[in-house]
């Protein structure tokens, strides 16, 4: 099938609203590889990237201060959890090493009481003592929402799947908030994205656009 401005309307407008979702927030290095893999993952609704960690006020890329780069996604906890999170961050980083540039800092940022019980039976399961690993587990304080040019940065680099979205009339705002924009993130990415309906994918790995 082919993506049009309207495939993309609607998959939006079928998407759970944000009080249907909750979030999660990681930081695993260079933001723009995780936002794309996990705005991949079935039941991932919604992904930003930003800056949190630190104390810093309005850090930006360029004046970080103490802050790391780090990934928000917005879930469906009927489709996906916390623990399936949880499952990809340890794989995908050695929690007995910790990358030195606060920038690219590994951590876990438990929100709320639940997702710390979560974590906090994640580690016993798999044997991670909490004081021993390197992996920052830390309570998420303050957000601060990246520069557009890093949200969905590998969406922005397809000229042929950006005019789809600019023809939607999205703004950078729209394009950070989309649903579709998530996935078709991932799929930019090289990540498997499933064939959910709408934005069904004729051989479950290409995406024509006009
Ligand atoms: N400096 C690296 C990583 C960017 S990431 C947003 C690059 O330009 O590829 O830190």
């Amino acid at each position: 099938m082919t993506l049009t401005p309207a495939t993309i309307r609607d998959y939006d407008n079928r998407a759970p609203d944000s009080d249907e979702t909750e979030t999660a927030t990681f930081a695993l290095g260079c933001f723009w590889g995780p936002d794309a893999e996990f705005g991949a993952i079935t039941g991932v609704v919604r992904t930003r990237v930003g800056y949190a960690g630190g104390t810093k006020a309005n850090p930006s890329y360029h004046d970080l201060g103490d802050h790391t780069e780090v990934f928000q996604v917005d879930y469906d906890p009927e489709v996906v959890s916390y623990t399936d999170f949880l499952a990809r961050v340890f794989r995908s980083h050695d929690p007995r090493r910790q990358t030195p540039k606060t920038q690219y800092q590994n951590i876990v940022f438990a929100a709320t009481a639940a997702q710390r019980d979560t974590l906090h039976t994640y580690l016993e399961a798999n044997s991670y003592d909490p004081d021993e690993i390197e992996t920052r587990i830390e309570q998420l304080s303050r957000f601060y929402l990246a520069e557009d040019y890093h949200q969905k940065h590998s969406l922005r680099a397809k000229r042929s799947l950006m005019e789809v979205f600019e023809e939607a009339g999205y703004d950078d705002e729209d394009l950070r908030e989309s649903p579709a924009a998530a996935k078709l993130n991932g799929h930019a990415a090289g990540r498997e994205i499933s064939a959910e309906h709408g934005l069904e994918l004729p051989d479950n790995r290409t995406i024509h656009s006009r």
